[in-house]
């Protein structure tokens, strides 16, 4: 059923930390050869902070934490591999078939492989215009019910971050800044919208997570956010961004683009709008998201069971 790797099963046997990671954004969310490159480079972040990485996804139709180094270069190289969210994983199960996992999905493998903690860019939210389209990311539902903690840049700016907040609220997920008190809007560290919690360190925001699971029947079943601003050297104003956003949705409007597309088309729209800006920045705040969560997973192991 699910097919976990030998480095990844012995960190688990012997309470060592791990670190999930997603296919989805090395598949979907960045042009070839970055994405191989940031694949690898994210298990060597969760690695030198001293924790195991397993970066999930369905090889062959075959549900796996912890990929091979060939699987992930084939996830970083085939046309072939789908964007699978939860929806999507008996259908690739069947037919045998290659799938990245979004947040969605991954933290649907990772929990069952008894994965806690997981380092991604940014979530799916709650997108511009839903209230025409409808068009909410399954990630919002998955942390509702899923107990995994989930290390991100806030939600990804091309979505409506208000919005993608109050869903949040209302779905009773927790959402803690990483020393700041404010969401991150990805690409910028100010979104102007104030979070009600906050956690001054690594060790703090494992301590929060502690409890949540401590306390599941009586506090939030599911996941958790931890959100980190972007580094302050690689950060884009948040003006700048507006821009390109505005462009890059107009591009998907003209293009009549639906569904799961919409998102690597407006991740590969704002490369193209910003002259790669973005994506030197959404590099650059997975690696810190995948060095964060290494050390969240190293305090949470020191924590009794
Ligand atoms: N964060 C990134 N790049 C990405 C994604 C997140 O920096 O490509 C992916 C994640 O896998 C997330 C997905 O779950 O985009 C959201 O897609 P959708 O809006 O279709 O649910
Ligand atoms: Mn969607």
């Amino acid at each position: 059923m699910l097919r976990i790797s030998e480095e990844v099963a012995a960190a688990l046997d012997a309470g060592h930390p791990v670190v999930a990671l997603e296919s989805t954004l090395i598949s979907h969310g960045l042009p070839y050869p970055q994405n191989l490159a940031v694949a690898r480079a994210l298990e060597d972040e969760v690695r030198e902070a001293g924790a195991v990485p397993a970066t999930v996804g369905v090889v062959g139709g075959v549900p796996t934490v912890g990929l091979a180094p060939h699987e992930l270069e084939r996830f970083a190289t085939s046309g072939a591999v789908r964007k699978l969210s939860r929806r999507d994983i008996a259908v690739a199960a069947a037919q045998r078939a290659d799938g990245a996992t979004t947040v969605a999905a991954t933290m649907a493998l990772a929990a069952a492989a008894g994965v806690q903690i997981f380092a991604t860019g940014g979530i799916g939210g709650v997108h511009r215009g839903a209230e025409r389209s409808w068009d909410v990311s399954a990630d919002l539902t998955e942390l509702a019910r899923t107990p995994v903690l989930v290390v991100c840049a806030g939600a990804k700016a091309i979505l409506d971050l208000s919005a993608t907040l109050e869903y949040l609220e209302t779905l009773g997920v927790p959402v803690v800044g990483l020393g700041t008190a404010e969401l991150p809007a990805f690409y910028s560290r100010s979104s102007g919208l104030p979070l009600t919690a906050s956690a001054e360190s690594p060790e703090e925001a494992a301590r929060i997570w502690h409890a949540q699971r401590r306390l599941v029947a009586i506090a939030a079943p599911g996941g958790m956010l931890l959100c980190v601003p972007p580094p302050e050297a690689v950060a884009l104003p948040r003006a700048v961004v507006e821009a390109a956003i505005e462009r890059a949705l107009a591009r998907a409007e003209a293009a009549a683009v639906r569904g799961p597309a919409v998102t690597p088309f407006l991740l590969a729209a704002m490369a193209e709008e910003t002259a790669g800006e973005s994506i030197g920045t959404n590099v650059a705040l997975l690696r810190q998201n995948a060095h964060v969560a290494a050390l969240v997973a190293r305090a949470l192991s020191q924590l009794a069971p």
